[in-house]
């Protein structure tokens, strides 16, 4: 039977036999990576999938070997070889003849720094799989420390005075492989997420969805306040929500009113950005510049069209 979810939608129930992740599980309470498993869950639904999983926070998720908190098959694989092992795996379920989605789930420091050679591989190859980054923002297995992913102001173990870099534009890197397809999703408008999700899982090629994804561990939020946070992230445009065909077709997917207000809240409730001296009037005039360059793309009709 549907089950109602929000925003009137309506959902069919998750049919898998058992959740992607399984109740027990050792994640902090709170955790945006345990709410995009659970979304990722309800996608996949009876679809067969394999996980691989380097050595972040998602995978210290699976617990001790025999037991595993996946309801799913899963690979521990290095940080360097992810998106080489999800090759392989694609290749072996096209030889024989499967549907096996295959799925590599990595945080920032694994997508967007130490990863980063053999997922920009698998992109310009176009292998089969599909990549999906929980941003969390710091490298949270090992204590916190900056990854390319942390914003500019974020106080993390290694950027004590607050970092002073702006955050590394992973969409525009994936964008520029011409992938079939890179979006963003958020974690606080279910219909977004979940459309998002399936529809990754359905196409063919590679595929790749962001995540913006609370821990309230590295941030120094309250674990209740991570959906809260990320729709302050949309509403001040901090984190725009979009999705790219081809790398050239640009949706804009949920309007952001770009509030200032909205701004200062999304600080404020985060401990991380206490020490620092960040200029918040100086990090709006980069979100206005971002959304111009983004806005100016989605207004442009494909080249191919
Ligand atoms: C090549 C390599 N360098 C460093 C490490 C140590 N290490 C383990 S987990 C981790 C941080 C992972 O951060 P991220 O990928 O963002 O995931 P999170 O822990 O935040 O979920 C690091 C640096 C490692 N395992 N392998
Ligand atoms: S440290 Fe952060 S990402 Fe890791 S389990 Fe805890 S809340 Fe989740």
């Amino acid at each position: 039977m549907a089950e109602p979810l929000l925003n009137g939608m309506v959902q069919t129930p998750c049919d898998r036999e058992e959740p992607v992740l399984r109740p027990g599980n050792t994640n902090c309470g709170g955790c945006g990576m345990s709410i995009g498993l659970n979304f990722l869950s309800r996608a996949i639904a009876q679809r067969p999938v394999q996980m691989v999983i380097p050595a972040c926070c998602g995978i210290v998720t699976a617990g001790m070997y025999p037991y595993s908190n996946y309801g799913a098959p899963v690979i521990a694989s290095t940080f360097a070889s992810s998106a080489a092992v999800a090759t392989g795996l694609a290749a072996v379920a096209q030889i024989n003849g499967d549907e096996t989605r295959v799925i590599c789930w990595a945080g920032d420091g694994g997508t967007y720094d130490i990863g980063m050679a053999t997922l920009s591989a698998a992109a310009e190859r176009n292998e089969d799989i599909l990549y999906v980054c929980y941003d969390n923002e710091i490298y949270g297995n090992t204590g916190g420390q900056r990854s390319s992913a942390t914003p500019e102001g974020a106080y993390t173990s290694t950027t004590p005075g607050g970092k002073e870099d702006r955050k590394k534009d992973i969409i525009g890197i994936m964008a520029a492989h011409r992938v079939p397809y890179v979006a963003t999703v958020s974690l606080a408008h279910p219909e977004d997420c979940l459309r998002k999700m399936r529809f990754a899982l359905d196409q063919r090629g590679f595929r790749f969805l962001h995540i913006l994804s609370p821990c309230p561990t590295g941030w120094k939020s309250e674990p209740a306040e991570g959906i809260e946070l990320i729709r302050l992230a949309i509403q001040s445009g901090l984190y725009a929500v979009y999705e790219i065909f081809d790398g050239e077709r640009f949706q804009i997917n949920v309007e952001s009113e770009r509030s200032f207000q909205a701004l200062e809240r999304y600080f404020a409730l985060q401990g991380r950005f206490r020490k620092s001296q960040v200029d918040l009037n100086s990090i709006q005039a980069g979100v206005e510049q971002t959304w111009k360059l983004l806005q100016l793309r989605a207004g442009m009709e494909s080249i191919h069209e």
